[in-house]
């Protein structure tokens, strides 16, 4: 039995990560509504992390596991309305470092995609930290166990 930070017990599919239960979904793809719903029919939903110490090991393990080939849908928006990005539970997302990417090669801060980018991903290009993308685009996801 593996506990999460809650005295939560992870029940399979989802495994502990950084404390949390979590699955990093790779083989299914589809877009943020469509890996939302994935999350959902497995108990969970696209995870929240709000918190860097969980992204470090998330990014972890993504990299450990060889799972570092495309980006994943993580369960933040700003679809509700433009520039204020939210949680799947309705919270605050984080803004600036060291959630949101920063390209080295273009000198640009995520997010930076304005009305036609509304949905989050932990981006591959960026190390696996956040980016705002088209929510129609079609990537695994980060689904997190909900109880
Ligand atoms: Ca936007």
């Amino acid at each position: 039995m593996v506990v999460n930070n809650s005295n939560t017990e992870c029940h399979l599919p989802f495994t502990e990560i950084g404390g949390h239960c979590l699955m990093v979904e790779s083989l299914n793809t589809g877009s943020w509504n469509e890996m939302n719903s994935f999350c959902q029919q497995i108990g969970g939903r696209l995870a929240i992390l709000n918190d860097a110490n969980l992204m470090y090991f998330l990014v972890k393990f993504i990299y450990d596991n060889g799972l570092n080939v495309d980006n994943f849908w993580i369960g933040a928006t700003d679809e509700e309305e433009e520039g204020n990005f939210k949680w799947v539970d309705g919270s605050q997302v984080r803004m600036g470092s060291p959630y949101w990417g920063y390209d080295v090669k273009d000198d640009y801060t995520e997010p930076n995609g304005g009305t036609d980018e509304n949905c989050v991903v932990l981006a591959k290009p960026e190390y696996y930290d956040f980016a705002d993308i088209n929510c129609s685009q079609g990537h695994g996801g980060i689904c997190e166990q909900v109880d």
